[in-house]
């Protein structure tokens, strides 16, 4: 007997219904974020590495093999202007020539010197024009790429008392994403509103929470939503009732995936606590169809290509343990109050092995069954080291 046999054999037995299961793991499509492949860093030290992607083509080549190696990232989202190109529908029809489609197009306003007191919050009206010029050009490449939607990060704050006002600080981000709204209309694009916490501010982020982008959403337009990224909370954070909270309002815009132990720490998805992981699909799985969920990390040390793909691998994992609770047996046993019943009923389904269940659905879906040791006896790599080679190339990222 195969493991995938007596895995299935064993759910059957417990009432899972194994082919609705595999059935909905097969329809998760995860996007990935083109500058993971591109060279990221910490505030000390950048390091290239070999084979690094020398052009944003390159990046969406990288992507394209970790979809191809797990079926289940079909497609990638861009960062302008690190993404830049003349050609905005060139580079659509070559995402889509690849077999991708294009996800969230990111507005980068944090790395430009003006932007030093703030962007669409900056005192200077003409600094808040130059970036809600940028945010609208930023729609229009999501036209032009055939992506749906701006994924909204703002490094927006200030580091002491009294900097700045801070209520005025939010209504000027909120007549500039009123306009970027207006500016989207015809192209019908969703806007997801991204929080965090601190950093690069340190006494107040204009947005810091859930609520606070909850609330700028309703005041921005319907097509306004909350972005959830796992590394922007405080520590401890339930991350898992800010999903159900968001999706009850239907406010909950997507996710940003990663892992962390300390801040931002952009780690492999699941990498440091895999059962809040499995948590937080818990409650996705509950919702009429999951939100967009898409990779936001930075690899320093770890070969890129391949912690995106283990990411992936990470999430259908996540994802496929949350697909076992048994949703009536679970409500019985809360209305009965039975608390350790419930946590067991969650504790046993996080407990499954379900690698032989996830290698079979990648399989039906003509991926791999073992995508990370395909990758690394595959040829992708050393051709990427062939032909790229070790110092070529720009950082398409945050590195130099
Ligand atoms: C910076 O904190 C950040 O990681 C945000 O999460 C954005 O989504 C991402 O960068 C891309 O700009
Ligand atoms: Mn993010």
């Amino acid at each position: 007997m195969t493991d995938y046999e007596h895995l299935a054999g064993r759910l059957r037995d417990q009432g899972v219904d194994v082919d609705a299961v595999q059935r909905r793991l097969s329809a998760l499509q995860v996007e990935v974020p083109s500058w993971g492949f591109g060279d990221a860093g910490t505030r000390f030290a950048t390091f290239q590495q070999p084979g690094r992607p020398r052009t944003v083509f390159e990046r969406i080549d990288d992507a394209a093999e970790v979809h191809r190696l797990s079926g289940t990232a079909n497609s990638v989202a861009l960062h302008i202007p690190w993404d830049a190109v003349e050609d905005y529908a060139e580079l659509g029809a070559y995402i889509k020539s690849k077999g991708l489609g294009t996800g969230p197009i990111n507005p980068n306003l944090f790395q430009d010197p003006d932007y030093k007191l703030g962007s669409v919050t900056n005192p200077d009206e003409k600094i808040r024009a130059k970036a809600t010029a940028h945010l609208v050009e930023c729609g229009e490449i999501a036209v032009a790429t055939g992506s749906g939607a701006l994924s909204l990060w703002f490094a927006d704050g200030t580091n002491y008392a009294g900097q700045d006002d801070l209520l005025e600080r939010r209504q000027r981000m909120l007549a500039s994403l009123q306009e970027l709204h207006k500016s989207t209309q015809a192209g019908g694009t969703e806007l997801l509103v991204e929080y965090k916490l601190y950093e690069p501010a340190f006494y107040a982020t204009d947005l810091a929470d859930w609520g606070s982008a909850a609330l700028m959403c309703r005041e921005i337009g319907e097509r306004a939503k909350v972005l959830v990224d796992l590394g922007h909370h405080a520590q401890g954070v339930n991350i898992e009732q800010i999903v159900a909270i968001l999706a009850s309002y239907g406010l909950l815009g997507g996710f940003h995936t990663n892992d962390r132990r300390y801040g931002d720490d952009d780690l492999i998805t699941g990498s440091v606590n895999p059962f809040a992981l499995f948590c937080i699909f818990v409650e996705l799985a509950a919702l009429p169809e999951l939100p967009r969920i898409t990779l936001d990390q930075s690899h320093n040390i770890e070969s890129k290509v391949e912690a995106v793909l283990r990411s992936v691998v990470n999430i259908q994992e996540a994802y496929a343990k949350a697909l076992l609770v048994d949703r009536v047996k679970l409500r019985e046993l809360q209305q009965t109050g039975d608390v350790n019943g419930a946590y067991g009923l969650l504790a046993d389904a996080f407990a499954h092995d379900v690698r032989p269940l996830t290698a079979a659905v990648r399989e039906g879906l003509g991926a791999s069954v073992d995508p990370v040791g395909d990758l690394r006896s595959g040829g992708y790599m050393q051709k990427l080291y062939d032909e790229r080679g070790a110092e070529a190339g720009v950082a398409g990222g945050w590195g130099r």
